[in-house]
């Protein structure tokens, strides 16, 4: 996250670091993007998150990578399901979105403290200009390896028709996407940040809207962060938890 902050400890209890143990690899495991507690078994991150060779885990409830906390929850993914019509061209991303069955009986993977709690599927739009708030461990102004600190930041959603322009992303940009940040730059999501959360309140209840999911750079001018947009995803979510 670019123009973020040090994040208080249980204020993104939804937020999970997406990790992978590299095959061979004496390493313990690395985090290489963010995801969504949406039930306790179910997480939901970027589709170009995964590779599917490699052993994945999620950590739940932790602020900070770089030690074991408290209140920290590993879980393994036992099943990973990638949208069908996932695709990655060299000017967008497209459907990106996967979901991670988490280990654990029936209904019992993740367990809910203050530190760890789902996060509700919006089922309408919110209005352009909204401010919604970004978190995760992905890359800085200071640090192209990311924050070993969950950060965070505010950012408002950007009419469709803006994103759209010329001057900004143009016609590749779909229905599934959205924009959020600044025109002017500044702040932004960016690369360690993909599949973590962009989430708006409305009636004091915490949606998840978006997904990071791409952008040219960070928190350049004109190129604002782009999130895959959920409410567009309830019907693929929900048929793949129940059928699960
Ligand atoms: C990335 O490389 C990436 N500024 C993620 C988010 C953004 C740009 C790049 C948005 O995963």
């Amino acid at each position: 996250v670019y123009g973020g902050m040090k994040a208080i400890p249980g204020a993104h209890p939804w937020q999970v670091s997406v990790q992978v143990r590299p095959i061979g690899s004496l390493w313990s495991h690395q985090h290489i993007c963010g995801g969504v507690l949406i039930k306790p078994c179910w997480v939901l991150t970027a589709g170009h998150c995964i590779d599917q060779q490699k052993s994945m885990q999620v950590v739940l409830g932790g602020v900070n990578l770089a030690k074991v906390e408290p209140s920290d929850q590993t879980v393994e993914v036992e099943k990973v399901i990638v949208h069908e019509h996932y695709r990655e061209t060299p000017a967008a991303v497209y459907n990106d979105i996967a979901l991670l069955k988490l280990k654990g009986a029936e209904g019992h993977c993740a367990k809910e403290t203050q530190f760890v709690k789902t996060v509700c599927l919006p089922n309408s739009t919110f209005p352009d200009g909204t401010e919604c708030t970004i978190s995760g461990w992905g890359a800085t102004e200071t640090s192209n390896y990311g924050s070993n600190q969950l950060l965070d930041a505010k950012v408002q959603l950007i009419p469709q028709q803006r994103c759209m322009s010329p001057d900004v992303y143009g016609p590749v940009v779909d229905s599934a996407m959205f924009c959020a940040g600044y025109l002017q730059g500044g702040v932004d999501s960016c690369q360690g940040d993909s599949g973590g959360p962009l989430v708006c309140v409305k009636d004091q209840v915490h949606y998840v809207y978006g997904l990071v999911s791409w952008g040219d750079s960070c928190a350049r001018e004109n190129k604002p962060g782009v999130y895959t947009r959920l409410t567009h995803f309830s019907g693929w979510i929900n048929s793949h938890i129940d059928k699960a």
